[in-house]
């Protein structure tokens, strides 16, 4: 898996660790009220089933019929794409959780998996919510506070997929900055426990900034999974695989120049020119999956992504993107319990994955629309009903518990 998570806004700036605020019932209310429709607004959706479709009270939203919890189904292991517990079915990755509105400026909400399933591609009753404060590992003794899903690809090579997260470690600013990204293995039980941190041996570093933009991918065609790491001066680490679970490469080399300051896989093919090797993409600012943007490859060789490779252009994969439903629907009127807002902070529909979760092997879109930082909407369009959404749910989930 070779993909690169949608940053959250504000990384790296130095934050409290807090005790996490338990959202409310009242929070989840609203914040369902608000997309009533939206989550019954599709009666045969499969989202809507078991709760009769419309005979059920507002309070027991498809959306939210998620609240309840099952547990993570055990795996034993998938060659698929972002399956952390090994399933078969592809899990979901969100950075940048909704917040309850008493608490909209406070610390990030954390990380939050949706398991994949069979019947509906996402079943969001199965769900984790990772943090800085349960599952980073400590640097020195200091907890990061910052925590956000970076790549994911399986780099111990055990049949379950391991996300890279990035944090914030303490740096007193001088010399060579501790490593921010760690690695948090899969398993059958998904993704539990504490991180590791990625180790960097010392040749394989250079300058002083810190190592970011990871990217998952087989760049020296040995089948096993490698990392691109930036480090400084337009230079990047190049990490061979697989990972051991102290988070040590299998080899590495000195830095390879000429890339930078963001690195990217390529999409949706890792290796463009099909050679059997990974390449990799370098531009100007990080990527956001999913959307139009140039770049400059690096082709893969036995010696890692190094032989220049030309312009690289992203292409946005759908010329029409589907809107998670929440504006139309919540502005619609015919939701009575919608509460009377003031004007509505300004929505943002992201494209957050193209890829195949209902296992049809065809890619499928999961879009997602914001409304400030206190409400939003998940929706999973499969690539056979391009306008009807299989599943659709709130990121406010996540904070009930
Ligand atoms: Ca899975
Ligand atoms: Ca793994
Ligand atoms: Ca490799
Ligand atoms: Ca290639």
């Amino acid at each position: 898996m070779r993909i690169r998570i949608a940053k959250a806004p504000g990384r790296g700036t130095a934050r409290t660790a807090t005790a996490r605020a338990v959202v409310t019932t009242a929070a989840v209310g609203a914040a369902c009220a608000l997309l009533l429709t939206a989550c019954t607004g599709s009666p045969a959706s499969p989202a809507s089933q078991g709760s009769k479709n419309g005979d059920a009270p507002p309070t027991a939203l498809s959306g939210l019929a998620g609240a309840e919890r099952r547990p993570v189904p055990r795996g034993s292991g998938s060659h698929t794409p972002d399956d952390f517990n090994g399933d078969g079915h592809r899990d979901l990755v969100l950075n940048n959780l909704v917040k309850p509105a008493a608490d909209s400026h406070g610390d990030d909400a954390g990380i939050g998996i949706v398991y994949g399933s069979a019947a509906r591609g996402l079943d969001p009753s199965v769900r984790q919510l990772l943090s800085a404060h349960a599952n980073a590992a400590k640097i020195g003794d200091t907890l990061p506070s910052a925590f956000d899903a970076e790549a994911s690809c399986d780099l111990d090579q055990d049949g379950f997929t391991d996300l890279i997260v990035a944090t914030d470690p303490p740096y007193n600013g001088i010399g060579r900055p501790p490593v921010p990204l760690q690695i948090l293995f899969g398993s059958p039980a998904g993704l539990t426990g504490k991180a590791v941190a990625l180790r960097i041996p010392d040749r394989a570093r250079f300058g002083n900034e810190w190592p970011d933009h990871p990217v998952c991918g087989d760049f020296d065609g040995d089948r096993k999974p490698d990392l691109a790491v930036t480090a400084s001066s337009g230079r990047f680490s190049f990490l061979r695989g697989p990972f051991t679970r102290d988070g040590r490469p299998h080899a590495a080399g000195g830095t390879i120049p000429g890339a930078g300051p963001a690195l990217a896989a390529p999409e949706p093919r890792a290796d463009t020119n099909d050679d059997g090797y990974d390449d990799l993409v370098y531009a100007a600012r990080p990527h956001d999956p999913g959307t139009a943007a140039k770049g400059t490859l690096l082709l893969g060789s036995p010696d890692g992504p190094a032989r220049p490779g030309g312009t690289y252009r992203f292409r946005a994969p759908a010329e029409v993107l589907p809107a998670a439903p929440l504006r139309d629907k919540a502005a619609s009127g015919s939701s009575p319990s919608a509460p009377a807002s003031a004007p509505a902070p300004a929505e943002t529909a992201l494209l957050i994955r193209y890829a195949d979760f209902d296992g049809d092997k065809s890619p499928d879109t999961v879009v997602r629309t914001h409304r400030g930082e206190t409400a939003d909407l998940i929706a999973l369009y499969p690539a056979a009903t391009p306008d009807r959404p299989l599943i659709t749910f709130t990121s406010a989930l996540f904070g009930a518990r």
